[in-house]
């Protein structure tokens, strides 16, 4: 297939890249390394050094002799995205390309706008130029859990079977999300939802967990091929944070209580994911829901594992149960339906106290590189 990657140089968009490539598939890569500009913006930096994108792809194709192209460029300008998607022609647009923060989002008013307006603009065009260019091109959204908020019922895939005053029907699943990055989340899902229904756009949206890990077999093969590694208070996600935290001596930052619960998947199982997506596409018309997370868990058992695992390692970390900076549960119930990736193949990677050693080891070589003053959280939701 040809597969168009936008976000290709972030987290979760290059090991993706890679793999798709490694399977087989024509992958072409859209980025305008906003994230590495928020990276300067921040002070910070990813624990891994990180190649620039040209040696990446340059390197990949030296390893394998696979050729991945790369259009630098943004989403929300339309002229440019619509060249690309002449020129290549895709069966499949995985779109990664957003900013995911939900800090970031709630710094001010500003990041706020920004995060929105890039976020839904920039879904907006990768619709509208589907419609004129490519019009049987599957979307491969990504979502996000964090769409449905923490309701005190199941969470369904995407829809719910409701009976109200003696009738029934199918509707979309209640949407209750905890920041303004969430809330971008909630815009693009309706305005793909109304896209497939007038025009038979097939899409699938991912509602994806926390992702964490940092590695595959892929990127493994090379020091150029590193993925970025996110630690600071505002990128860093729980997991990946708290391991990080632990290798450098920090306590481990349970925001309040820490029953706040997620799901959760390792990186190698987003990649996979995609690929199942890609190779069972939406029909034409249908507005597909997948909730795509292996395994859930509170962030205070989480800091639990991390603790357990470094002080095998020799590495005493203490959890801190720092003021909560956001608005959210922190006791709730949570569960989510996560079948359908699952029905589809998916043979989850589940997380174990190795998998903790495993990224604990990795990480410890990059420790220098952490920017302590940057751990603490500073965004404050009120
Ligand atoms: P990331 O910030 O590492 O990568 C996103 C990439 O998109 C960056 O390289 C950035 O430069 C690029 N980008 C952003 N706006 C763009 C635009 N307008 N035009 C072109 N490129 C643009 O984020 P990630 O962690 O890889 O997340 C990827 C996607 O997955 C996001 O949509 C995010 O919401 C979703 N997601 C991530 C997680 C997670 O735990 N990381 C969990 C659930 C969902
Ligand atoms: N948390 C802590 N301590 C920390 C960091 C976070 O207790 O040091 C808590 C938060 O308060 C929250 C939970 O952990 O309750 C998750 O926070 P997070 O920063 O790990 O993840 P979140 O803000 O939800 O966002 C991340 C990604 C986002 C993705 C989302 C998936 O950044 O792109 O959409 O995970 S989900 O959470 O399922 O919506």
């Amino acid at each position: 297939m040809n597969i168009i990657v936008a976000g290709g140089d972030g987290f979760c968009g290059w090991p993706t890249a890679l793999y798709l490539s490694k399977q087989g598939h024509d992958v072409s890569i859209i980025d305008n390394y906003a994230r590495r500009k928020i990276d300067n913006e921040l002070h910070s930096n990813s624990l891994t050094p990180i190649a620039s994108l040209e040696e990446r792809v340059a390197k990949w194709e030296e390893l394998t002799g696979n050729k991945i192209k790369v259009y630098e460029g943004d989403l929300v300008h339309y002229d440019f995205l619509k060249e690309v998607l002449k020129r290549e022609q895709p069966d499949a647009f995985v779109h990664f390309a957003e900013q995911r923060s939900a800090p970031y989002s709630m710094i001010d008013r500003e990041h706020a706008v920004y995060t929105q307006e890039n976020n839904v603009t920039g879904n907006l065009n990768v619709l509208f130029g589907i419609r004129e260019i490519v019009p049987d091109c599957h979307l491969i959204k990504l979502g996000t859990m964090g769409e449905y908020g923490t309701p005190n019922i199941a969470i369904e895939e995407g829809y719910i079977e409701i009976e109200h005053k003696g009738r029934k029907d199918t509707l979309p699943f209640p949407k209750q999300p905890g920041s303004f990055y969430h809330l971008s989340k909630v815009h693009d899902s309706h305005n793909i939802m109304f896209a497939c229904k007038i025009w038979g756009i097939r899409a699938t949206d991912l509602n994806q967990g926390i992702v964490y890990g940092l590695d595959t077999e892929e990127t493994k093969l090379d020091p150029v091929l590193n993925n970025r590694l996110d630690y600071d208070g505002v990128f860093g996600t729980a997991l990946n944070r708290f391991i990080i935290q632990a290798t450098v001596g920090q306590d481990l930052t349970v925001y309040g209580k820490g029953g706040q619960t997620r799901g959760f998947l390792n990186i190698k199982d987003t990649v996979r994911c995609i690929e199942l997506a890609a190779e069972n596409p939406a029909d034409k018309g249908e507005f597909r829901v997948f909730n795509q997370y292996t395994e859930q868990f509170s962030v205070g058992d989480l800091a639990e594992m991390v603790q357990k695992v470094a002080k095998e390692e020799g590495i005493e970390a203490q959890i801190a149960h720092l003021e909560n900076p956001r608005v959210e549960l922190e006791e709730h119930f949570l569960e989510a339906v996560n079948t359908k990736l699952i029905d589809l193949g998916l043979e989850p990677h589940l997380l174990d106290d190795n998998v903790i050693r495993e990224i604990l080891n990795t990480v410890i070589a990059y420790k220098d590189r952490v920017i302590h003053e940057n751990i603490l959280p500073t965004v404050k939701w009120k």
